[in-house]
């Protein structure tokens, strides 16, 4: 059987490393394409040249060519521009969309029938607007952001109980911004609700409260610290994640930015919810129940995604 082919549109930072972790897990035969000439194609061949000490299978090809894509399993998307210090993910909202723009009549063209997974901010509308460009199914479609923020969620948890990190689950709902929901009740210890282990004096109400809060802030404190980009190391692992769910139909329940209609009281808007990813593309919203507060948390994510909805109308009258 031939490889899966998997096409990474953008060959940046997070470009390059998600072409280096598909090679190392021999996910397929890789293509980056990038508008930049010389940059795919020097990602690809160093990371090929890897390939001999590795000991991998995996052709790589960098081009700047749409019609290399053709075929291709899946599409990660991270073609556009990253945060500097000081900016916000918003801030990136009209370079960005014509980057999705592009992006998407090139896998209209190429790719019709590829798992795409976008990772270009902000997110929510970036991967609403990916959609509406390519005119792909929405089960196909989905953003990755929930995975990365409840792995940072995760990981600080993890340090905070001085536990492994694979015996920490969290839920983030929402929007990939300032307005993301971390779901305490619904992360555990060993499938102990955070609440409890509050209750049994793991840590205080104050801290868990902080840890929260640098999740939400877990982007602009990378960008602090690189001031020349944002992170790439793991959102390249949570969209190797996803585009894993999907090659070998594992139906993870993962969070994802994915097409919601219906659920949660939305009429088709792309938001983070729990989702079940396999072969079918995101196969599932999870419609979980808020209480009241999370609700209200939920509702100014929601009401903050469909605000950058409108300013991509706004923008491009053929989104309208
Ligand atoms: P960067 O290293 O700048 O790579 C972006 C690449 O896109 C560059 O190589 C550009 O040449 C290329 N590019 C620009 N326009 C086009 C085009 N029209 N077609 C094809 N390629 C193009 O950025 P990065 O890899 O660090 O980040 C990529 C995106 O991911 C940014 O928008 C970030 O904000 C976003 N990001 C999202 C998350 C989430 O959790 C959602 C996390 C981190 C970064």
């Amino acid at each position: 059987m031939a490889r899966p082919k998997i096409a990474l549109i953008g060959a940046g930072m997070i470009g390059g490393t998600l072409a280096h972790m598909a090679a190392m897990k021999e996910l397929g035969d890789i293509v980056l394409f990038d508008i930049a000439e010389g940059i795919p194609e020097g990602k690809a061949l160093d990371i090929a040249e890897s390939g001999p000490s590795e000991g991998f299978d995996a052709s790589l090809k960098g081009t700047q060519d749409y019609a290399d894509i053709a075929g291709a399993d899946v599409c990660i998307v991270t073609a556009g521009v990253p945060r500097k210090p000081g900016m916000s993910r918003d801030d990136l909202l009209g370079i960005n969309l014509k980057v999705m723009k592009a992006v998407g009549e090139g896998i209209k063209a190429h790719a019709p029938n590829a798992f795409v997974i976008c990772i270009t901010n902000p997110l929510d509308a970036m991967v609403w607007a990916l959609r509406e460009f390519s005119g792909l199914p929405h089960n196909m479609v989905c953003g990755m952001a929930g995975v990365l923020d409840s792995a940072r969620f995760r990981h600080f948890l993890a340090e905070e109980f001085g536990v492994s990190m694979r015996d920490v689950t969290a839920f983030v709902l929402g929007g990939h911004g300032d307005t993301m929901v971390p779901l305490a009740r619904y992360s555990t210890v060993g499938g102990i609700p955070l609440p409890d282990l509050v209750g049994m004096g793991w840590t205080s109400q104050e801290k868990l409260d902080a840890i929260v809060q640098r999740t939400r802030d877990g982007g602009a404190e990378i960008v602090g610290l690189l001031k020349t980009g944002s992170a790439y190391y793991a959102p390249a692992t949570s969209a190797i994640e996803m585009a894993v769910a999907y090659l070998k139909d594992q139906k993870r329940v993962l969070p994802c930015a994915a097409h919601v209609d219906g659920a949660y009281g939305l009429d088709g808007l792309y938001v983070g919810v729990p989702t079940v990813i396999g072969a079918g593309g995101v196969e599932r919203v999870i419609d979980i129940k808020l209480d009241k507060d999370e609700q209200a948390m939920f509702d100014k994510s929601v009401s903050a995604v469909k605000g950058l909805v409108k300013a991509c109308k706004e923008i491009d009258g053929a989104l309208a």
